[in-house]
């Protein structure tokens, strides 16, 4: 029995037709009932007239003000680890754990893109840097949760307020491969190596999964060089996630915000990818907190000109961030005129963001103006004029997809704050499969972004926390490093028992 009536089809089909994209219904009626079931539930939840405002302000951005003026962010919209005070840093510490131990703080983990550049199937939380742990990114991520939480509540007049709910944004692809990883059910797209070793451990890895919660982001239709929807086959859309920036319209439309209004008023949103994400950094949620700010960015300094990030940065007065794939070498290049050995543009984007929940919960229709980025990619459809699928060798069409970012420009200055973190500490994306290796075991060329950085930073992180506490790493590890555990310590604290200890294990 189909969940819909010959008249909400003619309904459906007017809306596309009135837009101009009345082909998708060209094989309707010839589908089976199951095919019709599944194509009427996918158009129905698209919104065509939506998505040519979308696309008309991809294809037709506003024009840039003549004198478009690009500027680092001022002194006054920026911090540092490196040179804040100690009482500082303290102060916004113990702000953090206060607000998480009273259950205000909520995170926010973006994990809808796929690992094409890392060649996995898996999601890439699901990813196995091959720690001594052997602990997948989506394990130490909710370990660190577990410890904070712990850190919170040894300190909250009612510890059992000290939970930071924790919302898994995902997409069409990546949502059923997490809800089962989560669960520990086997993985198709791991082998079975992967599937033993991580069917170790709870479920949820040790939280309690009513604090859990994933949801999925929108999509949008993939689109014609002249404006047109593709069809993926007679009885299929051809869609793609709506790039992160999706993130807003989700947290509405999957009632995010309405789980959190009871309680949260700091939100915490960060990337999967990054194996050294503080994930709920009390210092980060304090600065953040204390400044009374919309938005909070996180920034380190750029490795170089090159490097695959967006920069952080003020343009026309407003902040804003040029992703790296849109940024021009001039800008990139640009040294800082005070001091011309460093670049002029060095505050990297790292995906690690801070929101206040009034401004998320305030945006409202807003969210569907956050302008897309085009795509031009290669993308199979089913030419309904030719009436056959057609695989192109050249891209054919446009993916429009969202930067969680764009919203950035619509706040004053004093609305926003920038936070330098150390990159060694702090940031390890996980991008890149590892390069091909020689007889020898070395690599054809250095990694970079890879699982084998990934490792070799967390390790490294360990040694340098329980050497500064007068303790000695001597375990052999191929890397000269420690595997310190998120339940032994969230950020190099609580060491100390180690002091003239000489570790040789692989990890603690
Ligand atoms: C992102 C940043 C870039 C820089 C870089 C550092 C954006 C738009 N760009 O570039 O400025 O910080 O990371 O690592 O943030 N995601 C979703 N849904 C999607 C697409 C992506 O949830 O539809 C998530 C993805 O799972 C990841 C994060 O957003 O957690 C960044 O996505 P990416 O790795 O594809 O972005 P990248 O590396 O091109």
């Amino acid at each position: 029995m189909p969940e819909f009536t010959p008249t909400e089809v003619q309904n459906l089909k007017s809306v596309y037709e009135k837009a101009d994209q009345g082909h998708v219904f060209t094989y309707f009626d010839s589908l089976s009932q199951p095919d019709q079931k599944a194509l009427f539930g996918q158009l129905q939840k698209i919104d065509p007239v939506r998505v040519h405002k979308l696309r008309d302000l991809a294809l037709n951005p506003p024009t840039e003000e003549a004198q478009t003026v690009l500027e680092p962010l001022p002194e006054s919209a920026t911090a540092s680890i490196y040179d804040s005070k100690p009482e500082d840093i303290q102060r916004w510490y113990d702000l953090g754990l206060e607000l998480i131990g009273k259950g205000e703080v909520a995170v926010v983990l973006l994990a809808g893109g796929q690992g094409t550049r890392l060649g996995s199937k898996a999601p890439k939380g699901a990813f196995n840097i091959k720690l001594p742990s052997h602990k997948s990114l989506f394990q130490i991520q909710a370990e660190r949760i577990l410890k904070i939480q712990k850190l919170a509540a040894a300190r909250a007049s009612d510890p059992t307020k000290a939970v930071i709910p924790w919302f898994i944004m995902t997409s069409g692809p990546t949502r059923g491969p997490t809800e089962k990883f989560f669960k520990k059910e086997k993985l198709d797209e791991l082998s079975a190596e992967e599937n033993a070793n991580r069917a170790k451990g709870e479920p949820y890895f040790g939280l309690d999964p009513k604090n859990v919660t994933i949801f999925e982001q929108g999509v949008l239709p993939c689109i014609t060089n002249d404006g047109k929807f593709m069809l993926a086959s007679k009885a299929k859309l051809a869609v793609a996630p709506d790039g992160n920036g999706g993130l807003y319209k989700a947290l509405q439309d999957e009632g995010v915000l309405e789980k959190m209004r009871p309680t949260i008023k700091h939100v915490h949103a960060y990337c999967v990818d990054n194996c050294l994400a503080r994930v709920a950094d009390p210092i980060f949620i304090g600065f953040a907190a204390e400044k009374k700010v919309k938005i909070a960015t996180k920034v380190v300094r750029k490795r170089d000109a090159k490097e695959s990030v967006g920069l952080i940065l003020q343009k026309n007065g407003k902040p804003d961030v040029v992703e790296y794939s849109e940024v021009d070498d001039a800008t990139c290049q640009a040294v800082d005129p005070k001091q011309p050995s460093i670049l002029k543009f060095r505050a990297a984007n790292i995906v690690n963001h801070y929101y206040s929940f009034e401004y998320l919960d305030s945006m409202g229709d807003a969210v569907n103006s956050l302008p897309p980025h085009v795509a031009r990619k290669k993308i199979p459809f089913f030419d309904t004029e030719k009436g056959e699928a057609v695989d192109p060798k050249t891209p054919n069409g446009i993916k429009l997809e969202q930067f969680v970012f764009d919203n950035f420009k619509w706040l004053n200055l004093n609305e926003f704050a920038c936070f330098e973190v150390k990159r060694e500490e702090e940031f390890s994306p996980l991008k890149n499969a590892d390069p091909a290796q020689k007889a020898d075991g070395s690599f054809e060329k250095e990694p970079e972004d890879s699982p084998t950085t990934s490792r070799r930073h967390i390790k490294e992180q360990g040694r340098r926390w329980v050497e500064a506490v007068g303790a000695t790493v001597k375990n052999g590890d191929a890397d000269g490093g420690l595997e310190v555990s998120p339940l032994t310590s969230y950020g190099g604290e609580g060491l100390e028992g180690f002091k003239g200890q000489t570790i040789e294990k692989a990890t603690i």
